[in-house]
């Protein structure tokens, strides 16, 4: 694709607009962004892009359409916008950040991961176990990172991994991964789509290019995906948490099978992995599923899950000390988040709790403790809030202390052989810390410090 000259209409200023000019940048393309946010707002993003010439339209939707070739909007930025609307009325192409990457990609190994729930997990496995096969890889995506900056300048044998949303998918139109993989489908994002069949499309355009030399990974538990079959042209491998496959890779008890079709082979144990839920088997499947197709050896894949700890701050594995693990979940920062990690761990729990007050009830995440959670440590600001919550509910085996080390240690000190020490706050971290990433690693900084003697 020759953008040489070309008059392209970036939409949205955010992590994908800004990647998206600096690719654009290298290629000779007349760059306009536009943003309903105004300048002064976007300050800080404009600091990265001074050296860059570009035409700017903030805080404001009205934009001569009648000299722009492209644009490229970003995933946010909804169908029903008036200027996407108009672009529409004007023939314009409109395309997202994948769409261009791919047309302007020097390299065809795209691995593309898309479902409602365990993009990051799954996509951070992946790459993680990709690097471990000693490809040189990259994972971009709506995990965070832009995409077209990397793949721009990348090299036929680098290895994209990209987490997508429907967002990203909905205007694909030539896009297409080597390797794709659908987890899961349930209602998100329905207000932005229109409606649930919108985006259950969106979720299909991930296969609507695939040929005969692609491979799709399939969840086989999923009524609206197995119905997928009949569309598509790649090469399907079916994964299921529920019942045994004469092809494909499943759960028999504990132990992961691959079924090749001839032979059934055990790949690893259940129990020999760190990540946690029945949610994580059903990404470990999945992620199992894209290595065999890209024909990584069993003994890599293997250890790649064996090793992995998950994403940070979800979940995430720490480290064992006298038999108690430590999970680092400062992603919860809600207590429906919260109740989940409780609910992923199978051992006694010991809590700790806690944070900025964001005016939300924690009755239904005192109801979740049942006889699972044996001691809550509290912090922050809802400690007092919690704390009464707890009485009101007739838990009493409740702590409260003044910073995280001390929370930590005396989490230790409560701890027996088996149980496990879960920070997950369920509240924000403001008032104590700048942001849940800062306070997860305090977290792991004071379970590193602890001795085990
Ligand atoms: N904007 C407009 N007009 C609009 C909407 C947005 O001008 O109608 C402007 C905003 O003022 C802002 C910019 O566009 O300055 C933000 O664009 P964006 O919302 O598309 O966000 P980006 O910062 O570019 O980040 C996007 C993804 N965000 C969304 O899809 C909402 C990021 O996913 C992704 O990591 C990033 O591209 C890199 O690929 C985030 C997300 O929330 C994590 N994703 C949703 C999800 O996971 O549920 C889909």
């Amino acid at each position: 694709m020759n953008l040489l000259g070309k008059e392209v209409l970036i939409i949205g200023l955010g992590i994908s607009g800004l990647s998206t000019i600096k690719a654009l940048n290298n290629l000779g393309a007349n760059i306009s962004v536009m943003d309903s946010k105004n300048e002064e707002d976007l300050k800080d993003i404009l600091t990265n892009i001074q050296d860059i010439s570009i035409k700017k339209y903030f805080g404001t939707n009205i934009i001569d359409l009648n000299k722009v070739d492209l644009i490229v909007k970003s995933p946010g930025v909804p169908p029903n916008a008036e200027i996407i609307q108009k672009a529409r009325k004007n023939n314009i192409e409109i395309i997202t950040d994948i769409e261009l990457a791919f047309r302007l990609s020097p390299t065809e190994k795209i691995i593309t991961i898309t479902g409602t729930n365990g993009k990051t997990t799954t996509t951070t496995l992946v790459g993680e176990i990709l690097k471990r096969a000693k490809f040189n890889t990259y994972i971009v995506g709506n995990i965070g990172v832009g995409i077209l900056q990397e793949i721009v300048k990348s090299k036929p044998e680098d290895v994209f991994v990209v987490e997508a949303s429907s967002f990203q998918l909905e205007d694909i139109k030539q896009f297409r991964p080597k390797v794709s993989l659908i987890l899961n489908i349930s209602p998100d994002h329905l207000d932005w789509h229109g409606s649930y069949e919108n985006y259950i499309n969106a979720k299909k355009n991930i296969f609507k290019n695939q040929g005969e030399n692609d491979y799709i990974i399939l969840n086989y538990d999923d009524k609206i995906i197995r119905n997928f079959k009949k569309e598509i042209s790649a090469n399907i491998i079916w994964f299921s948490l529920l019942q045994k496959l004469s092809r494909g890779i499943y759960l028999d008890g504990e132990d992961i099978i691959i079924n090749d079709g001839i032979r059934e082979n055990q790949l690893m144990s259940i129990t020999d992995i760190r990540i946690l839920g029945k949610h994580n088997l059903e990404n470990i499947l999945g992620s199992i599923g894209i290595c065999y197709a890209m024909g990584i050896d069993s003994e890599i894949i293997k250890q790649g899950i064996e090793d992995f700890k998950g994403v940070e701050h979800r979940l995430e594995y720490v480290t064992e000390k006298k038999g108690i693990c430590f999970y680092n979940d400062s992603k919860g920062t809600n207590p429906e988040a919260s109740i989940k990690a409780i609910e992923a761990i199978s051992t006694p729990i010991i809590l700790i709790a806690g944070g900025y007050d964001k005016g939300v009830s924690f009755e239904n995440f005192i109801k979740s403790f049942e006889n699972k959670v044996k001691s809550l440590i509290l912090l922050g600001e809802t400690k007092e809030q919690i704390k009464n919550t707890a009485i009101e509910y007739g838990f009493q085996n409740y702590y409260l202390v003044d910073n995280m080390d001390e929370a930590v240690g005396l989490g230790y000190k409560l701890g027996r052989k088996g149980d496990s020490v879960l920070l997950s706050p369920a509240c924000a971290s403001w008032g104590m810390y700048k942001n849940f990433e800062e306070r997860g690693k305090e977290f792991k900084k004071a379970v590193y410090r602890l001795k085990e003697d």
